[in-house]
């Protein structure tokens, strides 16, 4: 059968409107049935079916971050995961990830630079959030879209960093600063001997994660560490202050 040119035209337009409106689309064909007008100027009925190629609207993002807990003081796999590093790319920072946006950094050469690799991410704008326990959050402002490489190689901005998503510890209680209140809780728990299978024990008061929290712990959030009294915002790149709470 033959191609009318306003045929070819409305199928580009109506493809293009499902990339642009539905870029979380699965890939795949689908059925659709239209009117379009003829050369000849009349109203004409046609069904058709539309492919979504996967590779067009989705991209793989990749970082590195620091620094990951490697070392298990021959308490297991299950110790060190306590210690996750976990990153996400949410719709807003007050919105949960999407499944399959959401990823742990790996290490697979043993080493506390990590890796993180989110696979088929749908174009959009997201927010990073790279969270280990005790750590202070950090967060950057991404936009994934058809103009990206099929890998998108996420660094924070500025010479700081050098190109790494690099973690300040010390917001012990999750309130997004590192200040004496984080000394505080770390206080709470020392002088316990606590292990990692003991209930009190919680991987965000043990700072250098070596399975106990002792003034070890404590000193590590002082005010002469270079970023006590810092909060979530004063990373490089980090989202604007009214948008940890929306
Ligand atoms: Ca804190
Ligand atoms: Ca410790």
């Amino acid at each position: 059968m033959k191609t009318s040119n306003a045929k070819k035209i409305s199928l580009f337009v109506l493809a293009a409107l499902m990339v642009v409106a539905l870029p979380a689309i699965a890939a795949g064909t689908f059925d659709f049935e239209t009117l379009y007008r003829s050369e000849n100027n009349s109203v004409v009925y046609g069904a058709y079916k539309i492919t979504v190629e996967e590779t067009s609207i989705t991209r793989t993002v990749t970082g590195l971050v620091f620094p990951m807990a490697v070392n298990d003081y021959g308490y297991g796999a299950g110790f060190l995961e306590m210690h996750d590093i976990v990153v996400e790319l949410r719709p807003s920072f007050g919105t949960p990830a999407q499944p399959g946006l959401s990823t742990k950094a790996m290490q697979p050469d043993g080493n506390s630079l990590a890796s993180f690799t989110l696979e088929n991410v749908p174009f959009g704008n997201y927010t990073l959030c790279i969270k280990r326990p005790g750590y202070l959050v950090r967060t950057m402002y991404v936009t994934v879209s058809a103009d990206d490489s099929p890998t998108v190689a996420l660094t924070p901005p500025g010479a700081q960093d050098n190109g790494v998503f690099n973690l300040w510890w010390g917001d012990c209680n999750d309130d997004y600063r590192i200040d004496n209140e984080d000394i505080i809780a770390i206080m709470e728990l020392t002088g316990f001997n606590l292990t990692p299978t003991d209930p009190l024990y919680d991987p965000s008061r043990d700072l250098n994660a070596d399975g106990t929290v002792n003034q070890l712990d404590v000193d590590m959030v002082n005010v002469s560490y270079a970023h006590y009294n810092s909060n979530v915002t004063d990373y490089p790149g980090a989202i604007n202050a009214e948008d940890f709470f929306s």
